[in-house]
């Protein structure tokens, strides 16, 4: 095979740093323990100094542990993992003392003499990403799963972790990496090339490709939305009840309801949750063309802009009113392409529009409610929690971050330009197009990936971790 078929293996080249590093573990504050992490090659010299003695390597040692002069600072247990069978790869001490934070400073200023120098944020989770003993998509689900706000997001951010969504990645990376060798060996064989290129092997090689593609695209996505929330921004005609929505979605009175309509003209966020999934939830003024009021207008203005940014439309339909959702065929070619829409039939105790009923499979889906008796919120609920990739307890969601969402659309692009490419039996530019999917598909977990980013990413980490 030529030089085509040479697939770089990493081109990150950052030096390893060796010096000694040390943090609190545990939060700042009162608490009955305390622990005292360091890690680096000073680790023995450190223990032998503060212990008086080395600790059997994954054996807690009561101890003291002491200053220069041989006074004990604290008393409490000791931990040593010598690398390479450490969290971090290097030699770890843990000191488990007591949790306060003068003595955990004490303790810290004591390893701080010894040659050790305080850790910057996410600096350990950073070695052991340095030391292969995760990737870098495991190692932000560290830190989502410190910062998980939900059950939903914790379990999430522990798939990840254990290396679920990093699989994924990988798994079309192989499948990629096929295709490449596949089509680059063609690229070798000239005379036999045309054939190779149009073969039932690429196709199917390409639907693999593809399948695998959009897999990890929408795990990505829905990862994304557990840790940050829903965008839902409610939309639909004056007095339909969106702000009576809002507020009974919220569980109290957040936006004023009267019977006048356009009552609502600034935008409305209110932070909601649904069994602990957050939600971002803004009401809007309600879009119609006949207006002379400036204020209104304006809120039309900032309700359309809103729209824009929106992961989920409820477009709320005054059933009594429209019963045929006539507000919302107006208003279709205006709400942003590509945004899923929830069609929310209001005032359902007042009205049943037969539109409505049993239409499960209609898009966009339909739900039935009433603002003023609550009936039908569960099922609202139930519909923003399954739009937010909620698949129940044990469910497949994986934790995930908007850098890897955006490095699997742009492999996406890349990769249909070589499916676009190759119909035109442009074999090298394909091979280019599969290079350049790669290349993004490995910043996700970490084997292409630059100083910056790097550093970016450790530092958004807590000290100690
Ligand atoms: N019967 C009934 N009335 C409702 C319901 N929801 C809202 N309303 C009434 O409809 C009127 C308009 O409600 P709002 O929530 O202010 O409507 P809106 O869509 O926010 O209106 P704008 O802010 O003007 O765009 C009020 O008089 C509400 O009491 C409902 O489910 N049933
Ligand atoms: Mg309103």
């Amino acid at each position: 095979m030529s030089e085509h078929g040479t697939l770089p293996v990493s081109i990150d080249t950052r030096p390893v740093s060796t010096d000694t590093i040390v943090a609190a573990a545990t939060p700042a504050g009162r608490g009955g323990v305390g622990v005292v992490r360091v890690s680096g090659a000073l680790v023995p010299q450190i223990a032998q100094a503060m212990l008086g003695t080395m600790p059997v390597p994954r054996r807690a040692l009561l101890a003291q542990f002491i200053d220069g002069e041989g006074t004990a600072l604290d008393m409490g247990l000791a931990l040593y993992f010598p690398g390479p069978a450490s969290f971090t790869g290097e030699d770890v001490l843990e000191l488990q003392g007591h949790g306060g934070a003068v003595v955990l400073e004490l303790l810290i200023e004591r390893v701080l003499q010894l040659g050790a120098r305080r850790a910057l944020p996410g600096e350990f989770s950073q070695r052991a990403y340095l030391n292969d003993k995760l990737d870098l998509a495991q190692a932000e689900a560290v830190a989502d799963l410190i910062d998980a706000g939900s059950r939903a997001a914790a379990r999430a951010a522990m798939r990840s972790l254990q290396g679920e969504f990093s699989l994924m990645v990988q798994q079309l990376l192989a499948a990629l990496i096929n295709l490449r060798v596949y089509i680059e060996a063609a690229i070798d064989f000239p005379e036999e090339e045309i054939d190779f290129l149009s073969s039932q092997e690429v196709r199917e090689r390409l639907a693999d490709v593809r399948a695998r593609m959009n897999a990890a695209l929408q795990a990505a996505q829905q990862g994304v939305l557990l840790q940050q929330g829903l965008h839902v921004v409610i939309a639909g005609r004056p007095n339909a009840g969106k702000s009576s929505l809002l507020n009974r979605l919220a569980g109290y009175d957040a936006a004023i309801v009267t019977p006048i309509a356009g009552t609502t003209r600034d935008l409305l966020r209110e932070r909601i949750d649904i069994d602990g999934l957050p939600l971002h939830v803004v009401d809007t003024a309600g879009l119609r063309t006949t207006t002379d009021d400036a204020i209104e207008q304006e809120g039309m203005r900032r309700a359309r802009a809103e729209l824009q940014r929106a992961d989920r439309v409820l477009f709320v339909i005054d059933a009594a009113a429209d019963p045929a959702a006539q507000a919302y065929a107006d208003e279709r070619d205006s709400l942003p392409a590509g945004v899923p829409v929830t069609l929310v039939f209001n005032k359902c105790d007042v009205a049943k529009p037969a539109a409505a009923r049993g239409r499960k499979a209609a898009v966009p889906e339909r739900l039935l409610v009433s603002a003023a008796s609550g009936e039908g919120f569960d099922a609202l609920r139930e519909h923003l929690k399954a739009a937010m990739g909620f698949a129940g307890e044990g469910g497949g969601t994986v934790s995930a971050r908007a850098r890897h969402v955006q490095a699997l659309s742009q492999a996406a692009l890349a990769f249909e330009r070589a499916e676009a490419l190759l119909q035109r039996k442009q074999g090298e530019l394909v091979a280019e197009e599969l290079r350049q999917a790669q290349q993004l598909l490995g910043q996700i977990t970490g084997e292409f990936s630059s100083d910056d980013l790097l550093g970016e990413i450790f530092a958004g980490f807590c000290i100690g971790k």
